[in-house]
């Protein structure tokens, strides 16, 4: 569907989800850029009984999906590549993805490390319209992780949802307000949030395949097949779902950490690593308009034992060099000890009233 990009009427919300592309296998290939263009899976091996988390696009073109047995995608795909899962670092990219989802709007509800919702509805000036945004988030995500998402823009959540599972990889669809049942009656009733397989088997033994016959059934028929659910999903087939995009409640700390490529204990090399966890910590930071008041360093030596060291300061501190300054100033006390090192992180808590961070989040609405 093209990105029309004209404006919405008013009344409606403009929720967007976005989902990385086969994410695992797409950070394998971007780390290793061998894999490019090959079928790439992540997961376990096959003679532990391994299972697929994630399959590259080339790899589905061999029948290939999560959750399947690794045993049976090396029959499917004989020159499969299997790599095996660096959580740490699927974690790290997530941490960076939520950021610049929240470099866009601070209504950011991430579902798990691949995907969130973002309520966009306030976005909108005569010069932005959701579409674009869509679009923008796309681009920076691109240039900052060089990983692509999928993005649905649509007037609710199970629409937008949807919407980002139609043309991925790569793609974005737009629902335009007033389309959501052109949009969702041809698809099969398994799209909406909620139906499973079983339900899915269920509803087919009644000849129901798509959501337009699931939509036909009057409000009886989803009582006594729906129970409690019954008007939630009777309205999804029509788009509407009036969830509202929910950001995380606080967060009581925000931390990065880093395993070293090799252990250390040359104090350059190591205030520079403290450094540069300092200014991702103070990204997270700014980005939500949040200052803390305790800066907190944490070091695991080549033997695995695990130290933390923190500090508190009077005024709260949000900018990276100052939490620099205290991180550096904890790790110059432990250098002494001449250890080598396998892990360093650094962390900020101690956060103040919810005020402040409310104000920025005006501000930045304002400055879009
Ligand atoms: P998904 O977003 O469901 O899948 P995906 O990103 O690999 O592929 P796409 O979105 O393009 O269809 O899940 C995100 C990650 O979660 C996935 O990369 C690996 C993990 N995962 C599992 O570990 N097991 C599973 O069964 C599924 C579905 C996902
Ligand atoms: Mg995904
Ligand atoms: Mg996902």
């Amino acid at each position: 569907m093209a990105a029309d990009a004209s404006h919405y009427p008013e009344d409606y919300r403009a929720i967007i989800h976005a989902d990385f592309d086969a994410f695992y296998a797409s950070v394998e290939q971007r780390d290793y850029p061998e894999l490019i263009g090959k079928p790439v899976v992540v997961g376990g091996k096959s003679e532990n009984r391994g299972v697929v988390a994630s399959a590259s696009y080339e790899a589905r073109a061999f029948g290939i999906s999560s959750a399947i047995p690794m045993s049976r995608a090396y029959r499917l795909c004989p020159q499969l590549v299997r790599k095996p899962p660096r959580f740490e670092v699927y974690r790290s990219v997530s941490n960076k993805v939520m950021d610049i989802f929240r470099s866009i709007t601070p209504l950011v509800e991430p579902l798990s490390l691949d995907e969130a919702y973002l309520d966009v509805t306030r976005l909108e000036t005569s010069e932005i319209t959701p579409p674009l945004i869509a679009q923008e988030l796309k681009k920076k995500v691109w240039a900052e992780l060089s990983l692509t998402i999928s993005v649905g823009v649509g007037t609710s959540k199970c629409v937008a949802k949807i919407a980002s599972d139609m043309n991925k990889p790569d793609g974005i669809t737009v629902v335009r307000p007033g389309t959501e049942r052109e949009f969702l009656f041809p698809l099969p009733v398994q799209s909406i949030w909620g139906i499973g397989p079983k339900t899915t088997e269920r509803l087919n033994s009644f000849g129901i395949n798509t959501i337009e016959q699931l939509s036909k059934r009057d409000i009886s028929w989803f009582e006594s097949n729906f129970g409690s659910n019954s008007l939630s999903v009777r309205n999804m087939c029509f788009g509407e779902d009036p969830r509202p995009v929910v950001t995380h409640r606080e967060r009581k700390s925000f931390s990065s950490e880093t395993t070293l490529v090799d252990d250390s204990d040359d104090p350059e090399i190591l205030r520079e690593i403290v450094i540069r966890l300092s200014n991702d910590v103070g990204q997270s930071l700014s980005s939500r308009g949040i200052s803390g008041k305790t800066v907190k360093l944490k070091l695991r030596s080549s033997d695995f034992i695990t130290s933390t060291r923190q500090r508190s300061v009077l005024e709260p501190i949000q900018l990276s060099s100052e939490i620099a300054d205290v991180a550096v100033d904890l790790l110059n006390h432990e250098l002494y000890k001449k250890n080598s090192y396998r892990l360093v992180g650094v962390g900020v808590s101690g956060f103040g009233s919810l005020e402040n961070s409310q104000d920025a989040m005006q501000l930045r609405f304002k400055g879009f």
